[in-house]
């Protein structure tokens, strides 16, 4: 059964012993954030937290702040209701190979023809949680009248009498020292494409600069990013609409790396076998679950960016300050058992890591569809997801594991990928150490490396441009004849199973 609130999931983790309530007043400026990182770096990723009494400027907040709800990988498989994530992989294989594609487009179409034929679609209703409580801010994007609207925006918008609900009475943290305000951190944020319709929801943060203003940082390569520049192009308002909470496969899927064009809410609707139930904002023209715990409201003006930043990022460093668009809130809508459900990212290992693991482990079958070469792959934590791949791969003809390195660096989001090693299929990805032991061992650097030119995520520091840089791939793989490698490539030590098997028969005697 899906979950059908937050509350719903929160009161599953406690049942496994996976959440600690902490009821005493805890500041969201900085003291939250640097209890959850405690937490979150404790072996295997510590426990979810629930502040019940979260601290805003001196005042107690009416809602209780989750974090590290899907740090772990039990809490992910929760989340996801999963005794395994490797379940959800075998059920998007068996959909592949009903009808094996030739293709990855081929396969990411198939994909969501299974998904309709599981009966995933989304459906419209009239009533929603989500609204039992409505502050409207402003009268409404969609009664604008559009053509002075976009002339002359701000004015268009009435002020709310004051005292009314608004981003103030949220528990939003500041994450780090040097933030340049207070960031949400876990925004699903819903957008549509204004030529074709298409609905994307995508995880971007967003700083509050004031109780009814805020950031909009989807990065340049994002798909509400493109869909902005559709509006910016036609000179028109971007209706945008913001959720927080329900199911956590909703921000599950907002962070899966999903194709342009695969609607984030089938795939959720996909993984927790019910469709989603949808509700229509009360201010702008999108459609939002009805079971989240809040739903901001509001809209994108085109051409306006506001400096945003800075953040104490994923990588684990403050990202700079940048010019991004500005998102005005027209409504705030909310369940009555709501809880402000966020993140924070920095130093790994944080919670984002096993959220990233959990996307890799769905999608290997796709992988594995466009190169069927590779048996595993992973993002270690240290690489923050775009700097560091590791791929094992059943070698076959030479010069395989770059043609594999390359076709990652054409896949979606995995262009980002600074390095990417290869290594043989009975190497575990999943052990680091193992990992580098074969990349020492079986590489000559000036054979076994490439060095690429690709784009960048917006969020790595260290190349010369943003957004663009080099990228390299090690071959640590055994070589072939035609690997221009010239002597019999040597064996790796193996115990044999008989003397194996006598030793563990004999240290079962004297334990
Ligand atoms: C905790 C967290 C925070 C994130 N913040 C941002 C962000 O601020 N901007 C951004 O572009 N991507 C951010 N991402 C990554 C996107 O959610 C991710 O790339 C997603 O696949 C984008 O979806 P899209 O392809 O539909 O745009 C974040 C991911 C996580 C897990
Ligand atoms: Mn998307």
């Amino acid at each position: 059964m899906a979950y059908r609130s937050f509350r719903e999931f929160l009161s599953a983790l406690e049942k496994e012993g996976e959440l600690k309530r902490v009821a005493i007043p805890v500041d969201t400026d900085l003291l939250i954030a640097e209890w959850a990182d405690r937490e979150m770096k404790s072996p295997g990723g510590g426990k979810a937290l629930l502040f019940e009494q979260p601290i805003v400027d001196g005042k107690k907040s009416e809602f209780a702040v989750a974090i590290n709800t899907m740090g772990s990988r039990h809490r992910m498989a929760l989340a996801l209701q999963v005794s395994d994530i490797g379940d959800i992989a075998q059920e998007i294989q068996l959909i592949l190979k009903a009808k094996p594609p030739t293709d990855l487009r081929e396969g990411w179409s198939l994909l969501k023809q299974g998904i309709h034929l599981l009966h995933a679609r989304p459906k419209q209703v009239r009533e929603a949680p989500c609204q039992e409580v409505v502050t409207i801010l402003d009268t409404g994007f969609s009664m604008l009248d559009e053509k002075s609207a976009s002339k002359d925006p701000i004015s268009s918008i009435q002020h709310p009498a004051s005292g009314s609900f608004t981003l103030r009475d949220l528990p939003i943290l500041k994450c780090w020292p040097k933030d340049g305000g207070r960031f949400i951190t876990l925004a699903s944020v819903h957008t549509r494409d204004p030529e074709t319709g298409a609905r994307n929801v995508g995880i971007y943060r967003m700083q509050i600069y004031d109780e009814r203003t805020t950031g909009m940082h989807w990065q340049i390569h994002k798909v509400g990013a493109r869909h902005g520049k559709r509006y910016y192009e036609r000179g028109e308002r971007m209706p945008v609409a913001v959720t927080l909470g329900g199911d956590p496969v909703y921000t599950f899927a907002a962070t899966a790396p999903l194709p342009d064009g695969l609607d984030e809410l089938l795939f959720a609707g996909f993984l927790r076998k019910k469709s989603i139930e949808l509700i229509r904002c009360k201010t702008i023209d999108v459609d939002v679950p009805a079971d989240v715990d809040f739903v901001l409201e509001g809209y994108v003006q085109p051409g306006e960016m506001r400096p945003e930043g800075p953040f104490g990022d994923h990588t684990g460093f403050y990202t700079a300050v940048e010019d991004y668009p500005v998102f005005h809130l027209t409504a705030i809508t909310h369940r009555r058992d709501a809880a402000y459900p966020t993140t924070i990212v920095g130093i790994p290992p944080m919670e984002d890591y096993y959220i990233g693991d959990a996307c890799v482990r769905i999608f290997l079958p796709v992988f594995k569809m466009n190169f069927p070469e590779i048996v595993d792959m992973t993002l270690p934590a240290e690489g923050v997801f775009h700097n560091l791949v590791f791929v094992s791969i059943r070698k076959q003809y030479p010069y395989q594991a770059f043609k594999v390195m390359h076709g990652l660096w054409g896949m979606g989001q995995m262009m980002f990928s600074k390095y990417i090693v290869a290594v043989d299929e009975d190497c575990d990805v999943h052990n680091t150490s193992e990992v580098l032991f074969r990349l020492c061992a079986n590489t000559d650097p000036a054979r076994d490396t490439t060095i690429i030119k690709n784009p960048s995520d917006s969020l790595d520091h260290a190349p010369t441009n943003q957004n663009v840089g080099s990228h390299m791939g090690f071959d640590a793989t055994r070589k072939l004849p035609g690997e221009n490698y010239h002597r019999p490539w040597p064996e790796l030590l193996k115990m044999t199973e008989e003397a194996q098997a006598l030793v563990d028969a004999l240290q079962a005697q004297v334990h």
